[in-house]
């Protein structure tokens, strides 16, 4: 009881304490230290997606953890990194599902009950070298899926995802995917309309954003909270930019506008100015922009003509001489979006009076249709005519991995090989995938177990799903990152064979069969680069402690896996770990010589880091407005498509030749669905945690949870008509499942809008379809529908909900802790 009790008065602090958003990130602060300082023990180097650290190693443990001197702006994440070394939650010993071990038919039906044995390292790879071979010998490469990937821990040497497909490769082939999660849709769409995926692409430097914009366009945009982590090891270089951007919106010097239907972590950093807008509903708000920009004459025709094509079948499409018939006036867009008409107005005059930088986040392509308000922000772009100007044009990534920091140029250390050696064959060298597709979009892997041989689009080209029997899983958490767990469980429980590589305890372990412990990123030696963009060094990763309990390296586990086919002298290249690391480092030495000089591997593995310094600022799009005919864009026609025959001629029912408006599946606000489920829940990505990663972290989960659930964020009006109060469990439920979770009341969030971050680890009460989560996982509720024909990518973020004081007797928390023993 008093556990609870104390982390349910930390989570009312954490309320208070969110609407006046702490200067911690952006103030520099150099220490996250515990209360006691211990002046003993050795100070060691690492890094991760939260930066870059020193950490003191006392009594054979990590005492405490501070940021190193490159990185001014840490993120608090840090004090969450020791608990993810040490935890209940870790995978201490390799471990296999009693019920699938003592085997009927794979007994699918208990999977999930979460009752494992303990067996030998040796028994486990045995076991899940046994299943390789089965199911090469019974069916084929089709029958097994190894390609999802994820956030796995930072390092070049052991990103742990290639060790496991190089390992698995080897032995023979397998089912892959295309695609993420991230920007399924982004990235698919903008190669047709502006000739890259944008999303992953450097954009224009923050210093010419500051120095030229008068308007800033944050849509879907929350720079300050998710900057914190990035893809590598982050160096928060994006934040001092972000602390003069605060100052200029302060002395009206910049005027940024948050598009957004919640007032988000950055804009209550920069208190700019907020346009409220429906969730869902940008495209309508987007067409009635265009709809004044065209009608008033206030669009940049010599643009149009010089750079871009198809503007004018887009245009009648606005007029209402085509498709629909729909003029899509501000009035029109004003009944859908919930913007007045005439602030659409102003918007769109705003847009073009003076120089308009647009920032694009990625959740709102993360929605059903989400290729749409991508596309159509390109197209708003080109109108406004200042693609290719200094803090002019559109950006698909400012909020990520620290785009926009001026990169360096210098070569980065390569990394672990994926895939099989050339000239090198698997054992069962077999690429019969017996009709079916060998890669699928990544957000259709449960379709492929619950509807095998079924065809699909897939951006002009057609999949036919594998009928999988096994998965390994490594670097990757599904039954955190897919949508609709109920669904998951009906299509998980017809799998035969499911291995999971992890430290954490994830309901993945929890719906696996064979679970190997790995250990962290931190009982491990590596090297990574600082800055996924700016290029900005390079940070030596020590191991801090030894690997715990019986957890080893991914390498060490692959290369016994791969001892039992004979390969293993192929998969470690006769190199143990520290070889490797310092090949890595010997090439990326020789491949910057002349450039920067390196000191030689020893010299920098002792000082730590490797500092390049800072690279010259950019601007996206630059070249092409120079000079359209040498610099042309990647699509099919080196211009910006406002109209593509290509996406034309699929015939695809949401997605055709130019951007157009679709209705949501579901949709509040009076959209269909939201007579019976009012609420859309916005499943964005977590404050402090990085995914479900840290989630583990008890101590710092204690910090923001709700009588140890996850916590749901409600309107204060909306929280009142309920019966609901700060602090009280909720009930989130909809047709597709249930959750408890913890209300915190804050008007952030407007009427008909509640958050649930993702990553929030699943807890169902038992394996069966239709339990409780106690826990709070938002993909609980989430649909598994694709965007579209197109990209096939994950729709999380339409979804509505229902919500209700949970007045029962309240059940423990079960995601945690690991899994039920027995013997
Ligand atoms: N509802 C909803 N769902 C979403 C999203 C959303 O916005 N809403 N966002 C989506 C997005 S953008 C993403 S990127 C995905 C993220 O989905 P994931 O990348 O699957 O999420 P992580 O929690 O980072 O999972 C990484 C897992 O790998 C393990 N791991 C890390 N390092 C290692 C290692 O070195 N070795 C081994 N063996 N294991 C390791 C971690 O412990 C963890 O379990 O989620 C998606 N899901
Ligand atoms: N702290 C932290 N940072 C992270 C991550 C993390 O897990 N933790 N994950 C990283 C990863 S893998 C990714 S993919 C990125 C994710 O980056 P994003 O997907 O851009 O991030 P989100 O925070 O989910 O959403 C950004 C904003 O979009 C708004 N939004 C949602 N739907 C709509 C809509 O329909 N219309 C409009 N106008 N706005 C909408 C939300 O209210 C929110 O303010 O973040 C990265 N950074
Ligand atoms: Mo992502």
């Amino acid at each position: 009881m008093s556990v609870s009790r104390r982390s349910f008065l930390k989570g009312l602090a954490t309320t208070s304490a969110a609407t006046v958003i702490g200067p911690s990130l952006l103030a520099s602060s150099k220490v996250f230290a515990d209360d006691q300082q211990i002046g003993q023990g050795t100070w060691r180097y690492s890094g991760s997606h939260w930066g870059a650290f020193r950490a003191q190693i006392y009594a054979g443990k990590v005492q405490q953890i501070e940021a190193i001197e490159i990185d001014k702006n840490p993120t608090e994440m840090l004090k969450g990194i020791k608990g993810i070394i040490y935890n209940p939650s870790r995978v201490r010993y390799p471990m296999v599902r009693l019920d699938w071990l003592k085997k009927h038919k794979f007994s699918g039906e208990t999977r999930g009950n979460n009752r494992f044995v303990r067996v030998t390292w040796d028994e486990a790879l045995d076991l899940f070298y046994r299943e390789l071979e089965r199911i090469q010998k019974d069916y084929g490469p089709w029958a097994l899926h190894a390609g999802q990937t994820g956030w796995r821990q930072t390092g070049q040497f052991h990103s742990c995802t290639s060790h496991m497909q190089r390992a698995v490769g080897m032995h023979g082939n397998y089912i892959t995917k295309v695609g993420d999660y991230s920007t399924g849709a982004g990235q698919t769409i903008m190669p047709y309309v502006l000739g890259s995926t944008e999303v992953y692409a450097q954009g224009t430097s923050w210093s010419e954003i500051l120095d030229n914009s008068k308007n800033i366009i944050l849509w879907a945009n929350d720079p300050v909270k998710n900057l914190q982590v990035g893809w590598n090891c982050e160096t928060h270089e994006s934040y001092p930019y972000l602390a003069q951007l605060k100052e200029k919106v302060a002395k009206g010097e910049i005027n940024v506008i948050s598009v957004d239907p919640v007032k988000n972590k950055t804009q209550r950093y920069l208190e700019n100015t907020h346009l409220y807008i429906h969730p869902q509903t940008d495209v309508p708000f987007m067409l009635g922009v265009a709809h004044t920009l065209y009608t008033e004459n206030l669009y940049d025709k010599e643009f149009i003509k010089m750079y871009c094509l198809g503007f004018d079948e887009f245009i009648g499409y606005v007029t209402g001489e085509t498709k629909d018939k729909v003029e899509k006036t501000p009035e029109w867009a004003a009944e859908i979006c919930g913007v007045p008409a005439e602030q659409i107005r102003e918007f769109a005059r705003m847009l073009v009076k003076e120089r308009t930088q647009i920032l694009f986040g990625w959740c709102i392509q993360r929605q059903e249709h989400g290729e749409q308000p991508y596309w159509m922000g390109a197209v708003i772009a080109a109108m406004v005519g200042q693609i290719g100007l200094p803090g002019g044009g559109i950006s698909y990534g400012h909020h990520y991995s620290g785009i926009g920091v001026p990169s360096t140029g210098f070569a980065a250390p390569g990394g672990f090989p994926r895939n099989v050696d050339e000239g090198q064959k698997p054992k069962w060298d077999n690429n019969d995938f017996n009709g079916y597709s060998r890669t699928i979009p990544v957000a259709r892997f449960v379709d492929c177990i619950l509807e095998p041989g079924k065809e699909i689009k897939y951006n002009g080209s057609k999949v036919i799903l594998p009928d999988y029997k096994m998965m390994v899983i490594s670097g990757n958490n599904p039954w955190h990152h897919h949508q609709d767990r109920n669904r998951m469980k009906q299509a998980f429980q017809k799998l035969q064979t499911v291995v999971t590589i992890d430290f954490a305890w994830t309901a993945t372990c929890r719906f696996s069969d064979i679970v190997l412990p790995a250990c962290t990123q931190f009982e491990r030696n590596d090297i990574d680069v600082m800055g996924s963009y700016s290029g900005r060094g390079l940070i030596a990763m020590q191991k801090l402690v030894d690997p715990l309990y019986q957890s080893k390296t991914d390498f060490d586990i692959f290369t016994e896996l791969s001892r039992r086919f004979g390969k293993n002298k192929e998969y470690t290249r006769g190199m143990d770990e520290m070889q490797w690391v310092q090949m890595l480092y010997n090439d990326c030495r020789k491949a910057n010589a002349g450039k920067f000089d390196m000191p030689e591997f020893d010299v920098f593995w002792q000082q730590g880091f490797l500092d390049f310094g800072t690279g010259k600022p950019w601007v996206r799009h630059a070249d092409f407005r120079q000079d359209p005919e040498i610099n042309a864009l990647g699509t099919p026609s080196g211009f910006i498509e406002i109209t593509s025959r290509k996406i034309g001629r699929y015939k695809y029912e949401h997605c055709q030749e130019h951007p157009m408006w679709f209705e949501k599946t579901e949709r509040s606000h009076g959209g269909p669905g939201s007579d019976k489920h009012s609420f859309w829940m916005q499943s964005c990505h977590p404050d402090k945690r990085l995914h479900s990663q840290m989630c583990e972290s008890d101590q710092f989960r204690a910090t923001y949870t709700v009588q140890g659930r996850e916590p749901v964020y409600i309107n204060p009006k909306d929280a009142a008509t309920k019966g609901i109060k700060d602090g009280d469990v909720v009930r989130v439920f909809n047709d597709r499942g249930q959750l408890l979770a913890g209300a915190v009341v804050t008007d952030s969030y407007p009427q008909g809008v509640v958050r649930i971050e993702e990553g929030a680890w699943y807890g169902p009460l038992n394996e069966k379809v239709g339990s409780i989560d106690t826990y709070g996982d938002p993909n609980t509720l989430t649909m598994d529908i694709p965007t579209s024909e197109l990209a096939q990518a994950t729709s999380a973020q339409t979804c509505l909900v229902s919500i209700e004081k949970f007045t029962g007797e309240l059940p423990p928390v079960t995601a945690f802790g690991g899994p039920i023993e027995v013997s």
